[in-house]
């Protein structure tokens, strides 16, 4: 003879589930939030824009190279790099040194999320235009390269001499 499950026995398993449930949709729906955070249009220090540049260059990305992919700028001058992607893939522009003064902006929705405290790096999509405005404080060549994989090993990278 089989014994019913009495409401008393349902009912707390039933409870329990819909607690894992809703803790799952939680978790889930929080690492949605964390792993994809709003890709910023601009970023850096906003204050680079409110000055007049001392100098404006500009740099088309193709598929694979800068072009042009050398200039000079003169020590503590305030240069603004116009960028556009010319190319048919993503592209960006980073510079190898973190610490230098920058700011950026880019039209458009962003391609993906800048992480904070990093150095100067501006990603651009097929088409797309952005400007990169920086100020080098100490004479010297300063590598810039794409960081997309295997375009810096490609060729896709270039030197600003700072007089
Ligand atoms: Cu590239």
């Amino acid at each position: 003879m089989t014994v019913p499950p009495s409401v008393g026995t349902i009912f707390p398993m039933t409870a329990r589930c819909l607690a894992l449930l809703l803790a799952t949709f939680a978790a889930v729906a929080l690492l949605a939030c964390t792993s994809t955070p709003a890709a910023s249009p601009e970023g850096g220090d906003p204050a680079l824009f409110a000055i007049e540049p001392d100098l404006r260059v500009e740099i088309a990305m193709h598929d694979i190279r800068f072009e042009p992919s050398t200039f000079e700028v003169d020590r503590g001058a305030l240069v603004a790099i116009a960028l556009e992607n010319a190319g048919e893939i993503l592209h960006d522009f980073t510079l190898e040194r973190t610490d230098i003064a920058h700011g950026y902006r880019i039209e458009g929705e962003a391609a993906h999320h800048h992480a904070e405290g990093g150095g100067p790096h501006v990603a651009l999509r097929a088409g797309q235009r952005g400007e990169l405005r920086m100020r080098f404080d100490e004479p010297g060549e300063y590598v810039f390269y794409c960081d997309v994989t295997g375009h810096r090993r490609g060729g896709m990278t270039g030197i600003i001499t700072v007089r």
